[in-house]
């Protein structure tokens, strides 16, 4: 390992090295030590061995029989922000967990906003439905008691402006998105823990994706907060996010594979009534 020019670039053989002393049992720190001592900058070594891990991973996820990653929504939380600009709101940053990547946003809905979407989904609600992935078609699914409907992506002002400072809020093209969903759940209603991606081993996959590819990420926005009951947990990692209105939770995932560890749910609803909008964002032009 050695660097011979001013203008320094992660050579094939860095990256070899790198991959070496990961797998003799070298940590991260060490590694790094070592490249600086041989005269790598110390920005040039970091992203090496960052971008020489993350492919060498990825080649033995795919090896070893996993779908392949790909590019998924992330808000810019580099540096730890409190706010994010989402456009025409500040939206405020109240937790973030690295894997699964779950985010906890404040303040993203105005309490108004949440009243009207609710008022303008009432007169709409059915039985929910889920995917059925087994044909590609919409069953009633006794794991989800709710009652929703579906708003057109862009139907009217409100809904536009909402899907535009989502897109702001989590860098991901408005149009990747499925058209927002709104459901309310009275007491007892849940959503029972499943994966929002759709299971490439259902032999309707295929055809669901073909509209837009793979859900690649989730945004729930509470409406209404229930007075007991409703969180959204994460059981693989004992993560619960209670349901306050005009705040949301938002989870990625990069593969369609339980190893995102993305398992969720809606709790039972226990006193009130809790109302959602969820918005699924899929790798490509939702059409
Ligand atoms: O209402 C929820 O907390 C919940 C839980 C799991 C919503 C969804 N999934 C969803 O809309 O995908
Ligand atoms: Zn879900």
């Amino acid at each position: 390992m050695s660097t011979t020019e001013n203008r320094q670039q992660a050579t094939p053989e860095l990256r070899e090295w790198i991959i070496s002393q990961a797998a003799a049992g070298h940590n991260a720190e060490s590694v790094l030590q070592a490249m600086l001592a041989s005269g790598w900058s110390e920005d040039v070594a970091v992203e090496a061995m960052e971008s020489t891990l993350r492919g060498h991973l990825e080649t033995q996820a795919v090896a070893s029989g996993l779908p392949p990653a790909v590019p998924v929504p992330e808000p810019g939380l580099d540096e730890s922000p409190l706010y994010l600009d989402a456009g025409d709101r500040r939206v405020c940053v109240l937790q973030m967990m690295a894997s699964p990547r779950v985010v906890v946003f404040g303040e993203l809905l105005s309490h108004e906003e949440c009243d009207q979407l609710i008022g303008l989904a009432k007169p709409r609600l059915a039985r929910s439905l889920t995917v059925a992935t087994k044909t590609g078609g919409e069953e009633v699914n006794a794991d989800r008691t709710s009652n929703g409907m579906f708003f057109q992506r862009g139907e009217n002002e409100l809904v536009s402006r909402i899907e535009q400072r989502i897109a702001r809020l989590l860098i991901w093209p408005e149009e990747n998105g499925e058209g927002l969903q709104i459901l309310q759940y009275g007491p007892g209603a849940e959503y029972k823990p499943h994966y929002d991606y759709f299971d490439p081993a259902e032999p309707g996959t295929p055809t669901i994706v073909k509209r837009g590819g793979q859900r690649v990420g989730t945004l729930i926005m509470y409406l209404g907060e229930p007075q007991k009951g409703g969180g959204t947990v994460f059981p693989d990692v004992h993560l619960e996010v209670a349901p306050r209105k005009g705040n949301a939770v938002f989870f990625s995932y990069e593969r369609p594979h339980p190893s995102t560890r993305t398992l969720h749910g809606g709790q039972p609803v226990i006193e009130g009534e809790k109302w959602i909008a969820t918005k699924w964002l899929r790798e490509r032009r939702f059409e």
